[in-house]
């Protein structure tokens, strides 16, 4: 015999989890107690969708569902935004909350409402835990949330089931769903197709990290000397420094001038994985009609944002490998100076400023920070000019929310990458209103004792919208701070190491100390208001 509690404990474990994340209540302090038990870190942070953001960490660093844990009402419905950004960026999370017994919810109305109404809207699935199933429907959320695409399955458990002893019931490990190669005459036409074709081009996307094929991906296209595009998550399937990749794109109007003519040179453009939910409207069907388009994903095409001639869900690393069975290696392949120009194009457009800014600050970084560094930025004018300046040279070391694009994610998705590798250096960018949405938890950050260096670009303006307001010709209305905020002092009280920064060189000497240093630094970089004019 087992409690509920300890049953979802158990099952957790079994799938890779280590640490929980959330605020605690009366409802989930027995849960909180199992997770412990079975070894299981519970991490208090100091607001929920913050917590959610840790767990979504800790998943790309171990490749576990997160776990997000919240008490009844409030604590439910503070992790909206993170949950609907899991729905839309494509992680695995396990959403615990506790509520009520329905016998109560009957008569009793304080803090109460329908959790599973809330939610179940914008995660794949809502539970409830009942009585004779606790095992089922633990291990049925825990494939739903891995399943393609990955996303938030929620979990509501009444208290007085939480501490209830089951029965065992011998629930068989789900295995895995084997996706097959692609196949039949539509796909021996997409191999004749790559075979002649002389221009063919790569757009990869996330899938491709969830479906771990990374490496067949860079593979084919090395052999057969393919430029590749990916979103801004897909960066660095193929490491950026190589003179095929064409880095990231979705979101940088300045990119997409000159990705845009790029791609309709093509003849043939292979889309691998290719989730368009990253991308903004200008990757609306943005090939020219001739072009002929095949498309390996995880999931049915049913977005509408591009139609492909030929299309296939299966799996993507097996497939592309198949895809190429027909082609000879030394087919002519995209000759002349082509691919040299538009790498050298993409560089000169996103090269340092001149003088210290936020390019250079960002090259800097790049630079002085390890090659194996993870890192995390907010939303922001200044995420869009990172997710082309910073190289990638592995994938899944640049993390963003770049599909729901929400504010207040790069500290605690650094935390939660950070508490799961410890090993990792770990570097997390902010505009300072991003920073300003999530301070509390430097507290958090503090109590792990993580050595995380935290980079923020202080203008004391929203600079992304103030940048669209101007673009409006409207006066600046609810876009600029009325006064400076002092993020030394601020992150000093939370007893972390901090210091302004002016210039590239204290830059430069700042990150080597804080490199040295066991301790979480704070780095706050004061840039010009407008700095980001003509360059995103
Ligand atoms: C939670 C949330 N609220 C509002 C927005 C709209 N928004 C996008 S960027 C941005 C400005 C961010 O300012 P800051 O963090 O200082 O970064 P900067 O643009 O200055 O680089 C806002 C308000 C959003 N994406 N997410």
């Amino acid at each position: 015999m087992a409690t509920t509690v300890e049953l979802i404990a158990q099952r957790l474990v079994r799938a890779g989890v280590r640490n929980a994340y959330g605020i605690p209540g009366g409802e989930v302090l027995t849960l909180i107690k199992a997770l412990d038990e079975a070894g299981i870190e519970f991490v208090m942070s100091k607001h929920e969708n913050a917590a959610g953001f840790m767990a979504e960490g800790s998943y790309h660093a171990s490749g576990a569902p997160g776990v997000l844990v919240a008490t009844v009402g409030p604590g439910v419905a503070n992790a909206i935004n993170f949950i609907v950004n899991a729905q839309q960026d494509r992680v695995p999370i396990i959403y615990l909350t506790g509520c009520v017994d329905a016998s109560d919810a009957a008569t009793y109305t304080h803090q109460v409402f329908d959790h599973q109404a809330l939610l179940q809207p914008i995660t794949k699935a809502s539970f409830r835990l009942t009585e004779g199933a606790v095992e089922e429907i633990i291990d049925k959320a825990i494939a739903i949330a891995m399943d393609d695409p990955p996303g938030p399955v929620h979990l509501d458990l009444p208290i007085s089931l939480a501490a209830a002893q089951q029965s065992p019931r011998y629930v068989k490990d789900r295995v895995n769903i084997n996706r097959g190669v692609a196949s039949g005459t539509d796909f021996a036409l997409a191999q004749q197709l790559f075979a002649s074709a002389r221009c063919p081009l790569i757009v990869a996307g996330v899938e491709v990290l969830y479906q771990h094929a990374q490496q067949q991906v860079a593979q084919v296209c090395q052999q057969y000397q393919l430029p590749i595009i990916t979103s801004y998550k897909g960066k660095g399937i193929l490491s950026e420094d190589h003179p095929l990749a064409l880095g990231g794109a979705g979101l940088s109007p300045k990119a997409n001038r000159l990705l845009m003519p790029f791609m309709q040179r093509a003849d043939l453009i292979i889309l691998l994985g290719y989730d368009p939910i990253e991308m903004r409207s200008d990757w609306r069907n943005p090939w020219n009609k001739n072009i002929k388009i095949i498309e390996i994903c995880a999931t049915p095409n049913t977005h509408y944002m591009h139609q492909a001639d030929l299309s296939f869900v299966a799996d993507i690393g097996s497939s592309v490998l198949a895809l190429s069975k027909l082609r000879a290696h030394d087919s002519p392949c995209w000759e002349g100076q082509q691919l040299l120009q538009i790498k050298e194009k993409l560089s000169a457009a996103f090269a340092g400023d001149d003088q210290w800014g936020p390019a250079q600050l960002i090259a800097s970084c790049r630079q002085l920070m390890p090659r194996d560094t993870v890192a995390t930025v907010d939303t922001g004018a200044h995420r869009i000019l990172l997710s082309q300046i910073w190289h990638c040279y592995t994938a899944r070391t640049l993390l963003q929310s770049s599909a729901l694009c929400t504010m207040g994610c790069a500290l605690p998705l650094a935390v939660g990458y950070k508490k799961a590798n410890p090993l990792a250096p770990v570097i997390a960018f902010s505009g300072d209103a991003g920073l300003e949405m999530v301070l509390g938890d430097l507290a958090t950050l503090r109590d792990l004792k993580l050595s995380i260096i935290l980079v923020i670009f202080v203008d004391d303006s929203l600079a992304l919208i103030e940048m669209k307001q101007r673009a409006m010709g409207y006066e600046n209305l609810g876009v600029d701070s009325a006064e400076s905020t002092d993020f030394v002092s601020i992150a000093k009280a939370f007893n972390l190491d901090a210091q302004w920064v002016d210039d590239d060189r204290q830059l430069r000497l700042a990150l080597e100390t804080a490199l040295n240093s066991p301790r979480a630094t704070l780095l706050a970089c004061r840039i010009a208001r407008h700095s980001y004019d003509g360059k995103i």
